[in-house]
C-alpha cells in the first residue's frame, strides 16, 4: 500500500534530524581539516539511498554539537522537532554524537509520551567523510529500522539505538568502547534487532505498537535538582554530607557495588536517612556492567532499604538519572513520584 492506495508497496517518510557527532564530519579537500557534513544533499552524496523504499527529509540543528555539550535543553529540542512532523513522517532517524547519545536516547524515551512511531538514534565512530566510516552503515541500516513496517504498523514503535551490527533499546544502552566500532552495548536487555545480511527483528522484545491509542505528549521539564554520586572505599563523610546538601537536590543516583550494597558505618547510613526523610529520592544503581540491585541481599544493601533508598533494579545509570530528571519534572508530591520510579515506563528496567 502506498499512502493508504491498495496494491502498491508502502513507501515510508522518514525524517533525519541532525544534531552533530563525529558522523557529520567530512574532510575538506582543499584545507583537509575535518568540516560539518551536509545531509541536505544527502542522496548525492549517498545514492544507494534511492534503492531503499523509503522517502528522507532533512531536519538540521540550528546548532551542531560535539554530544560532550549537550544539555537538557538540547533533549527539549529535538523532542520538538519530532511533535512537530510526528504526523508528516512515519520514523525519525537521530544523527548525534557517540559520547553522550545513550543519556539523550534514554531522556526522549520518557519526554515521548505515548510515542507509537519509530525513533533510532545512531552515530559513528570514524568521521563520514573518511572512507573506513562506520557511519554509512550505521545511517543506512537506521534508516532501514525507521522505515520498516509489518502488517501496515512500524516495526520498532519506540526510541531504539542502532550501532554496528545491533539495533537496542535505547534506555538500556550505554557507550563501552572510545575505540572499536562496536561501541554501545544492552547489558540488560537483549538487542531489539541484529543486523547481518538481513535485518533479524527481535519482535518478542520489542514494545507493542500504541498506534492510534493516545495522542503524542512531549514533556520539556527536566529537573535539574540531582546529582550521580559514585562510591568508592574511602569515601569521605564531609564530601558526600557537602553533595548531599546542595541547595535544590530532590534526587540522587547512588551507583553501589555489585547487588546494591554500600558501607554499613553509622555515619554514612544516617546521612542516607537524613537525606531520605528530606524528601530527595535516592535511587540505588549498582556499578556492575549487568545484574540487578538486589537490597535484601545483603546486610549492607538492606540498610538502604531500610533507609527509604529506591531500588533501580537493572537500570543503567543513564536511565535513572534522565528518568529521575523526567520524574521530578513534574512536580507531583513525593509518593506519586516514587511510585513513578519504582515501575517500569518504557521497558527501562526488569522487575
Ligand atoms: N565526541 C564525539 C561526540 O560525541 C564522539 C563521536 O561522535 N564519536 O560528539
Amino acid at each position: 500500500m502506498k499512502n493508504g492506495v491498495q496494491g502498491e508497496e508502502y513507501r515510508s517518510s522518514i525524517l533525519i534530524i541532525y544534531t552533530g557527532g563525529t558522523i557529520g564530519m567530512k574532510t575538506d579537500e582543499k584545507t583537509g581539516a575535518l568540516v560539518p557534513f551536509d545531509f541536505s544533499g544527502i542522496y548525492d552524496e549517498f545514492p544507494s539511498l534511492r534503492r531503499l523504499n523509503v522517502d528522507i527529509d532533512v531536519h538540521t540543528m540550528p546548532k551542531l554539537i560535539d554530544s560532550s555539550n549537550v544539555q537538557p535543553s538540547d533533549w527539549c529540542a529535538i523532542a520538538e522537532v519530532i511533535r512537530c512532523n510526528y504526523e508528516r513522517y512515519d520514523g525519525f532517524v537521530i544523527l548525534h554524537g557517540t559520547d553522550t547519545m545513550s543519556y539523550t536516547a534514554s531522556a526522549l524515551s520518557f519526554m515521548l509520551e505515548n510515542l507509537a512511531k519509530p525513533v533510532v538514534f545512531t552515530g559513528s565512530q570514524i568521521p563520514i567523510g573518511l572512507l573506513r566510516t562506520d557511519g554509512r552503515e550505521n545511517l543506512i541500516t537506521a534508516i532501514e529500522v525507521a522505515g520498516a513496517r509489518k502488517e501496515g504498523k512500524p516495526m520498532v514503535p519506540e526510541v531504539s539505538l542502532l550501532f554496528h551490527s545491533c539495533l537496542y533499546r535505547g534506555n538500556r544502552t550505554r557507550k563501552v568502547s572510545a575505540e572499536e566500532l562496536d561501541a554501545f552495548r544492552s547489558p540488560n536487555y537483549p538487542p531489539l534487532a541484529e543486523v547481518g545480511v538481513k535485518i533479524a527483528y527481535n519482535q518478542a522484545n520489542i514494545a507493542q505498537s500504541k498506534d492510534g491509542v493516545e495522542p503524542l505528549r512531549i514533556a520539556t521539564l527536566m529537573s535539574e535538582g540531582v546529582a550521580i554520586i559514585k562510591l568508592f572505599p574511602g569515601i569521605g563523610e564531609y564530601t558526600l554530607r557537602a553533595i548531599l546538601s546542595v541547595e535544590g537536590l530532590k534526587g540522587v543516583v547512588l551507583e553501589t557495588y555489585g547487588a546494591g550494597n554500600a558501607p554499613t558505618a553509622e555515619w554514612f547510613q544516617k546521612l542516607m536517612r537524613e537525606t531520605v526523610e528530606r524528601g530527595v529520592l535516592v535511587l540505588n544503581v549498582t556499578q556492575c556492567d549487568n545484574g540487578s540491585v538486589e537490597m535484601q541481599l545483603y546486610e549492607t544493601g538492606l540498610r538502604l532499604l531500610k533507609a527509604g533508598v529506591l531500588s533501580a533494579y537493572d537500570m543503567t545509570t543513564e536511565a535513572a538519572i534522565t528518568k529521575l530528571m523526567y520524574v521530578l519534572g513534574k512536580n507531583l508530591s513525593l509518593e506519586a513520584s516514587k511510585e513513578l520510579m519504582k515501575r517500569p515506563l518504557r521497558g527501562e528496567f526488569t522487575l
